[in-house]
């Protein structure tokens, strides 16, 4: 079976999107979809603490000796053990309540944070997955529009200099949903 891919340019950048298992892609660095506990837990945190082994681990546990929790909204990174990359990125996205309570502003600032950290670090590549849209609960829809909107004004801007980011949809859903957010939102940026 074909995979999905689809990949556009923010000026002299690419925005990709995949489908596949974002601890298999290589890049610079990896977005993590964490909790403000910095505690691991399932879905694409698990993997990525199973994938990368207990190094990850051991780092976050130095961070959160240092500042405890992590708000929503905001981002730590740790080096990323056996994954193909050399940073993690672990951001905390929102819980999905009625979409009247922060959490598109949250959700877009953990994504921010995903770039700025990528740039503190000299990461030129990064893959994200869909943060929050699992257990916390936001709708693919919106969150594929909120996430998408963040990253591609990110990289239209003169501050990064991230290179290429890309998606890393879990399923076909997903990646529809992100594909389409990116058509109409990508063109409407550059004119
Ligand atoms: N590669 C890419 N995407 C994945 C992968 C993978 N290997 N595995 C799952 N997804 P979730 P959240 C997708 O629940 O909603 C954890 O316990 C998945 O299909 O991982 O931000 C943390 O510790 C979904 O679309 O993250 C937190 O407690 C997306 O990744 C909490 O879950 C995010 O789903 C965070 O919840």
């Amino acid at each position: 079976m074909s995979r999905a891919e689809l990949k556009i340019g923010v000026k002299d950048r690419d925005l990709s999107f995949m489908v596949g298992d974002i601890t298999k892609v290589p890049a610079d660095a990896i977005g993590n979809a964490a909790n403000s506990r910095l505690a691991g837990g399932g879905g694409v945190d698990g993997a990525i603490h199973r994938a990368g082994g207990p190094a990850i681990m051991q780092e976050l546990g130095q961070i959160r000796a240092r500042i405890g929790q992590c708000p929503a909204g905001d981002a730590v990174a740790t080096r990323a053990g056996k994954l193909p990359a050399q940073w993690v990125i672990h951001a905390v996205g929102p819980v999905y309540r009625d979409g009247r309570s922060g959490e598109p502003m949250a959700l877009r600032s953990c994504y921010e944070r995903c770039l700025e950290l990528s740039d503190e670090l000299g990461a030129r590549t990064l893959t994200l997955p869909a943060i929050s849209t699992g257990v916390y609960g936001y709708p693919m829809d919106l969150a594929s529009n909120v996430a998408v909107g963040a990253v591609a004004s990110k990289l239209s801007g003169s501050e990064t200099k991230v290179k290429r980011v890309t998606f890393v949809l879990f399923d076909e859903t997903a990646f529809r949903q992100f594909a389409a957010a990116a058509l109409d939102i990508v063109p409407a940026l550059a004119s």
